[in-house]
């Protein structure tokens, strides 16, 4: 569905059209949340780049086999192709496939394509966070996005049973030098970007806890290299600090991050004010079904959540339905919870078998060889079923319908964003304006959700369409700056001659024609 206004900006496009080397011209770029692809630019002997993630296959499987009719060379990447090449070529009319990043096969392929000889797979691997490619955001269109995408950190060391990023990216955090980092940050306040999201898996990839135990294993070599990592946050964020006093950070953090008060400190410096938290369960049982006991569950989870606070740092809480331990109770437990830990923002999904993780592989696995089967499909392959067809969910649970899951989760969206409580949690802003725009960012957050599956019907998922589409397009003004064209890079020296990371130290014990990509 094309919206014409987008939240965030895909930022594969971009370090795509990074990866291109300069002699191909720059890319004409495509995302299709914007604007549907008109087939009609495209050309034969053109290489058209398709990113795909499980959500949006299907659709990128027509645009591809589309593509491939008018004569281009049809190249996908990203995390679904990486973990079902096949299905491209099966489904996408692919001649190519990368698997892994793209950021230094890209140029690879497209000479390949030139010399009408690509290959069938790319291993595009597990790039060095050295040779990340910095984002060309001066191709990006004027008044598209509210929030721009950066990324710092990729990778993250933990292992949860519904995530595919620790074994798709990897367990070894993979992280930017602040240079690279930086200069696309300044890039994009010139162009009147103050919001920025740090794409990370995990802005906190070293813990405290981490640090302590290679420690006590008496192994220098990992002490070093973890204060090495987290030394290089510090001074990220230090760098950060010094940007024009009106940007926003928002990124992805597991709670650990509570135990570490000046790390909260350094990213409030910072003006991280957001973080999305993986709380997924309340309860022990809950975080032990899902690899997750680092987490914290109880008074404990109130009190972590309520420090993200207290060093003014906003959390958006991520909670998941339907794992086996969940009874009826848990839902208005969990809602409960989230208001009393004083999460500013919160989401609330259903379990999903991702494909790439333990979650899945386990559901597949117990269903046997003789799957069940929607308009010929087997329902391990779902993201391949009509979206109409499509059950909204697949993994059974022991106690509770997949219908009083979905409306139990429904009503524990409407109460935690219904208009009295987020008039009340409003209250974190500085005056009215600032209070109104909480009320209406809130509201489209919640209608968004409602599109991805939570809606029940058609005629209510329209509706909402129909919101998010009109508040999309209010909030983005919202969004808006003036343009920095003059603004410098915050100067690293300064940055580090200071102090800090002294704390920090004491802290650590303790002959083609066009090329397109489209999204
Ligand atoms: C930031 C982020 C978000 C942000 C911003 C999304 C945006 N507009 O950019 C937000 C919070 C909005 C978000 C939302 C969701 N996300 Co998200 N998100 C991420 C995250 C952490 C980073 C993505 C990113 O920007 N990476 C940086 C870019 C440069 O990397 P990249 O996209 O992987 O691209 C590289 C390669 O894959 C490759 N490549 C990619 N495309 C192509 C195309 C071609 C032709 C080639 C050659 C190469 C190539 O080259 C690139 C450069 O190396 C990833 C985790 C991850 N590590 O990927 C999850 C992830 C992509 N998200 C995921 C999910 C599930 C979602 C949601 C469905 C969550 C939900 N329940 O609502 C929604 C869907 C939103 C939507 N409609 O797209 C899953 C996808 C799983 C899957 N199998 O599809 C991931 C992998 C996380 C996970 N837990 O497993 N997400
Ligand atoms: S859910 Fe978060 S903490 Fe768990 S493996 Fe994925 S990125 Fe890491």
């Amino acid at each position: 569905m094309s919206f014409g206004t987008a939240v965030i900006t895909p930022r594969w496009l971009y370090v795509l059209a990074a990866a291109t080397p300069t002699e191909f011209g720059d890319p004409s770029i495509w995302d299709e949340t914007l604007e549907q692809i008109d087939p009609q630019q495209i050309q034969p002997g053109d290489t058209v780049g398709i990113g795909i993630h499980t959500g949006n296959a299907l659709r990128g499987y027509a645009v591809g086999r589309l593509m491939r009719e008018r004569g281009a060379w049809v190249v996908f990447g990203g995390i679904h192709p990486s973990l079902y090449p096949e299905e491209a070529f099966e489904r996408g009319g692919a001649h190519a496939v990368v698997k892994g990043d793209g950021d230094i096969a890209w140029g690879r392929v497209l000479a390949d394509c030139a010399a009408q000889a690509p290959l069938r797979i790319y291993e595009g691997g597990r790039v060095d966070a050295n040779e990340f490619k910095t984002a060309r955001w001066d191709l990006m269109p004027d008044n598209a996005y509210m929030w721009a995408s950066v990324q710092t950190v990729r990778g993250c060391a933990k292992h949860c049973s519904f995530c595919s990023v620790w074994r798709t990216d990897g367990q070894k955090p993979r992280q930017r030098p602040s240079d690279p980092v930086l200069e696309e940050i300044v890039a994009l306040r010139r162009k009147g970007f103050r919001f920025i999201a740090l794409a990370d898996d995990n802005f906190y990839p070293v813990s405290l806890t981490d640090i302590a135990l290679a420690e006590r294993q008496n192994n220098t070599a990992r002490v070093e290299q973890l204060q090495s990592i987290r030394r290089e946050r510090f001074e990220l964020m230090e760098r950060l600090a010094e940007l024009p006093t009106d940007m926003i950070f928002f990124t992805q953090i597991t709670m650990e991050a509570a135990e570490d008060p000046k790390f909260l400190d350094a990213m409030r410096k910072a003006r991280i004010k957001g973080a999305l938290v993986g709380v997924e369960a309340v309860t022990a049982e809950g975080l032990k079904a899902v690899y997750k006991d680092f987490n914290c569950s109880g008074d404990n989870l109130i009190e972590r959540l309520q420090t993200f606070r207290t060093h003014g740092v906003h959390v958006l809480g991520s909670f998941i339905f339907g794992l086996p331990t969940d009874r009826p109770d848990t839902f208005a437990a969990t809602c409960g919870l989230a208001e009393k830990a004083g999460v500013t923002f919160a989401q609330f999904v259903m379990l999903t078998p991702f494909c790439g993780t333990v979650d899945f592989e386990r559901w597949e696995k117990s269903l046997g060889p003789d799957v069940v089967k929607i308009a010929g499909i087997p329902i391990t392959r779902y993201w391949l079923i009509p979206p109409e067809l499509r059950p909204k969910m697949f993994m059974p649970h022991p106690t509770m319908s997949s219908d009083e899951m979905r409306e139990r989760t429904q009503g524990v969206w409407d109460r935690f964003y219904n208009m009295s409580n987020i008039w009340k949690r409003s209250r974190c802003t500085p005056n009215l304006k600032a209070r109104l725009a909480f009320i209406f960012i809130s509201k489209l957050y919640r209608q968004m959700y409602a599109t991805t599956g939570i809606a029940t019907d058609s005629a209510r998922k329209s509706r909402a369409n129909r919101w998010a589409r009109r508040l999309a397009k209010l909030c983005r003004r919202l969004f808006q700056a003036n343009r920095m064209p003059e603004l410098r890079m915050p100067e690293r020296a300064a940055a580090l001659s200071r102090t800090p990371s002294a704390g920090v130290e004491q802290n650590a014990f303790n002959g083609q024609k066009t090329l397109k990509v489209i999204g």
